[in-house]
């Protein structure tokens, strides 16, 4: 008999989970965490037994979209993954958009629910997806003010029953563009009972059979640009299933998230109901977005940890050169960076969900309530790039099997592709918050919070870290007087600036669950990551050389 290779295994991502465990331990009053910890458990019990091993059977299915019926007659249905079909259930019973809302929680609902969801949605295909913008729509629907949308949409979206859960979309982005809307040709029109119908085409529509959805149109006679668009309501589908007056054209044949359909659609008179006013869409549902942005943080550092977690056991597995990869002193060095990484985003994702929490809860001051937005896209954008660089890495660990698709490795990477693009690509989400800068005056909000986060750390061995962390912060204040007379130079450097201002957070905040960890739990792999994150480097700041810049862009000799 030849050699065979033992496969990685896949456990329980709440029980072996390091990270999580020792975060809610930190964060959670005792008597939440007791009450909560048996939901973790349970979800990541299906995910390790039940999910996990269901998708890598079914891994070669993709949704099917069925225009129409053998009759003649336009369907538009779209056919799932078995997985896929599970998901109302799965989203519903384990509370998994519910969780966010449920008061009892308090300030923690965030905390609670963002736990399930970083174990659940690197196995869940992306049914993750419809699941953000299903919380994004609620937070809008609330946001909104909209008291007969909360009514008829909210006991739905954040039902525990999968007879009634609902699911939302989000449709925004058109052929004109998906992160510039202001060119959004979609009109609103009152036809002659009054009610608002949509014309125009919606280019890439995730999740497209959705219970209801958000969407931007321009209503006729209204102004050009982003402010002239409007915030609608619409239900797509009749109780039959059927669309209401919208036609699929195709789903998109895309890099990763294969699972989850995605389509071109037309709005041929679809009825729709305004949310808000007859303008300022864009700005109506912005609290969908920066939800949709958390998830995808979570998202991300779900994808990278069930990375992290396959190559660590693999390693144990995998002897080559007379030794378990796990014993090769380069290979831990592998390791030990990408898990610092994880850690490093995972911190840094969960602190953005904390100060959801207390934002929603009414537990913020105005300071936090800032830093909140301030970092809200500074996590997604930094996360995003986290996971796809250690996904890559992550293939490598496996050599060859990693580069082959029924080990289900170089699935994590081609999903993980998407997370840098969608809910704004890297170089959007760099310019908005230079948006958010110049709204709450400058930095203060994170020169705060590393201020007081550092100052809770009192061990020793921390530092050096924040010392670190003392001089980035000053480094970026420094550059940012320097570069803010020319907005040019502060534009070509925004992405720098968002990189370290993402990392520099993400080591104060090691540094603080280190000290904790140290002192609460005698537990010195935190101070372990934090070192390593530390030597990985926080500052990204540089001056960028427009003239040099655009001559190497455009390959023209100036
Ligand atoms: O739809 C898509 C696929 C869905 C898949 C969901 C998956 C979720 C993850 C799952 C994980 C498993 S993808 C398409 C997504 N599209 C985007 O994310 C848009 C990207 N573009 C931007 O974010 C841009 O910055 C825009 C569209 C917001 C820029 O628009 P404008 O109109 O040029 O921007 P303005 O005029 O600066 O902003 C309009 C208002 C301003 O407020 P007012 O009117 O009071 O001055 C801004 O301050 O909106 C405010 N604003 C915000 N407020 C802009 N962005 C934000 C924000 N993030 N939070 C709060």
């Amino acid at each position: 008999m030849s050699f065979t290779q033992q496969a990685p295994a896949f456990g329980n991502p709440y029980i072996e989970d390091r990270l999580l465990r020792s975060l809610l331990r930190r964060v959670l009053p005792k008597p939440v965490l007791d009450d909560f910890e048996p939901q973790l458990a349970e979800l990541g019990e299906r995910v390790a037994h039940d999910f996990h091993p269901a998708q890598l059977e079914d891994r070669r299915s993709e949704p099917v979209l069925v225009p129409m019926d053998p009759w003649g007659n336009r369907i538009d249905r779209i056919d799932h993954t078995r997985f896929w079909r599970r998901g109302p259930e799965i989203a519903a019973r384990h509370g998994l958009v519910a969780t966010g809302y449920d008061k009892a929680l308090g300030q923690h609902a965030r905390t609670c629910q963002f736990g399930l969801v970083y174990l659940f949605s690197a196995t869940s295909e992306f049914y993750s997806c419809p699941l953000a913008m299903t919380d994004g729509a609620a937070r809008c629907l609330i946001d909104s003010g909209n008291e007969r949308l909360q009514e008829r949409a909210l006991p739905h979206l954040l039902s525990r029953d999968p007879a009634t859960f609902w699911t939302s979309g989000q449709w925004m982005t058109e052929t004109t563009g998906g992160s510039d809307v202001s060119g959004t040709e979609t009109i609103a029109e009152k036809d002659d009972k009054g009610r608002w119908r949509l014309y125009g085409r919606k280019w890439f529509t995730s999740a497209v059979d959705c219970d209801m959805a958000l969407t931007l149109a321009r209503p006729q006679g209204g102004g050009a640009g982003s402010d002239g668009l409007a915030l609608f309501y619409l239900e797509p589908r009749r109780p039959d299933g059927r669309y209401r007056q919208i036609r699929i054209d195709r789903l998109k044949d895309k890099l990763g998230t294969r699972k989850l359909p995605t389509a071109e659609l037309q709005l041929e008179g679809a009825p729709a109901e305004l949310v808000g006013e007859t303008r300022h869409g864009v700005r109506l549902i912005t609290p969908m977005l920066n939800v949709t942005r958390l998830w995808n943080s979570i998202a991300a550092m779900s994808l990278l940890r069930k990375g992290v977690a396959l190559a660590r056991d693999y390693a144990n597995r995998r002897v080559v050169f007379g030794m378990p990869l796990a014993e090769q002193p380069l290979h831990i060095e592998t390791l030990a960076g990408l898990q610092a990484e994880l850690e490093a985003g995972f911190h840094l994702s969960f602190f953005a969900a904390e100060l959801l929490g207390r934002v929603e809860t009414g537990n913020a001051d105005e300071l936090t309530q800032n830093l909140l937005r301030l970092i809200t896209p500074i996590v997604k954008l930094n996360t995003a790039k986290q996971a796809v660089s250690g996904l890559s890495e992550v293939c490598e660990c496996f050599g060859g099997a990693g580069y082959v698709e029924d080990t289900g490795i170089p699935t994590l990477l081609r999903d993980a592709q998407v997370l840098p693009i969608w809910e704004g690509t890297t170089n959007v989400l760099a310019i908005d918050v230079l948006r958010v800068l110049r709204q709450v005056g400058g930095l203060q909000p994170w020169l705060t919070a590393l201020r007081v986060l550092t100052s809770q750390v009192s061990t020793p061995e921390l530092v050096e870290p924040v010392k670190q962390v003392r001089e980035t912060a000053t480094a970026a204040a420094e550059w940012m007087v320097q570069h803010s007379k020319s907005n040019d130079a502060l534009t070509a450097g925004a992405r720098g600036l968002a990189y370290t201002l993402g990392r520099t957070l993400a080591l104060a905040l090691l540094a603080r669950h280190a000290d904790w960890s140290l002192r609460a739990e005698h537990d010195p792999r935190p101070l372990a990551a934090v070192r390593q994150f530390a030597r990985h480097g926080v500052m990204r700041l540089h001056t960028p050389g427009q003239g040099e810049a655009k001559m190497l862009a455009t390959d023209i000799f100036a």
